[in-house]
């Protein structure tokens, strides 16, 4: 096992060319806004296919919160698309092991795929409405302490408030 290079970018994780991106998608994994939607849109309907398919075998009731499950990238320069359900952000509940996790969850996967390279966005911190500070903080010290072969993991985030976010907590 080498030690993970942690690398923040501000770009669109649809454009990494990587061996893996993953999805900040929800239970169904039938799409969505967001990183979810423009994943889909991007990669094509062949990634919806595998999607139905893992509903229909492995996750009859959906891939539930803090799992990952991977499917091929479609049109995607990436080869794998890792599917992940980050929870719903919760002021009264804590759910940030929930969201740690995700990452640790989307790394095992990661490791099984054989996947060198892997691109995150920031999960729960958009839709679900995670506060990007706290997201940004479990994000970095769940892949830092998570032993792994992934050699890079490389933090795509959209604008420059979630960089900023990022960019304080590593
Ligand atoms: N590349 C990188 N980051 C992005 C992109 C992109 N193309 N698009 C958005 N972001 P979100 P969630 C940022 O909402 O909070 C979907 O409907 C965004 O600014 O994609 O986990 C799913 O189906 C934010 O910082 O994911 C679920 O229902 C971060 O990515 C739900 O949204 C995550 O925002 C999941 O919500």
């Amino acid at each position: 096992m080498s030690a993970t290079e942690i690398v923040l970018l501000r770009g669109d994780i649809t454009d990494q060319d990587v061996d893996a991106v993953v999805n900040a998608a929800n239970s169904a994994l039938l799409g969505g806004g967001g990183v979810d939607g423009a994943i889909h849109r991007r990669g094509g309907p062949e990634i919806l296919a595998e999607c139905r398919e893992l509903r229909t075998t492995r996750y009859p009731d959906g891939l539930p919160t803090g799992q990952a499950v991977a499917t091929t990238a479609g049109r995607l320069p990436a080869r794998w698309v890792i599917h992940t359900v980050g929870p719903v952000y919760a002021k009264r509940e804590d759910r940030s092991g929930l969201l740690a996790s995700c990452y640790r969850e989307s790394l095992r996967i990661a490791d099984e795929l054989g996947a060198a390279t892997v691109a995150f966005p920031a999960v729960s911190a958009g839709i679900y409405g995670w506060p990007l500070d706290d997201a940004a903080r479990i994000a970095i010290g769940t892949v830092r302490d998570t032993p792994t072969s992934v050699r890079e993991a490389r933090f795509v985030l959209f604008d420059e408030t979630a960089y900023n976010a990022f960019h304080r907590a590593h």
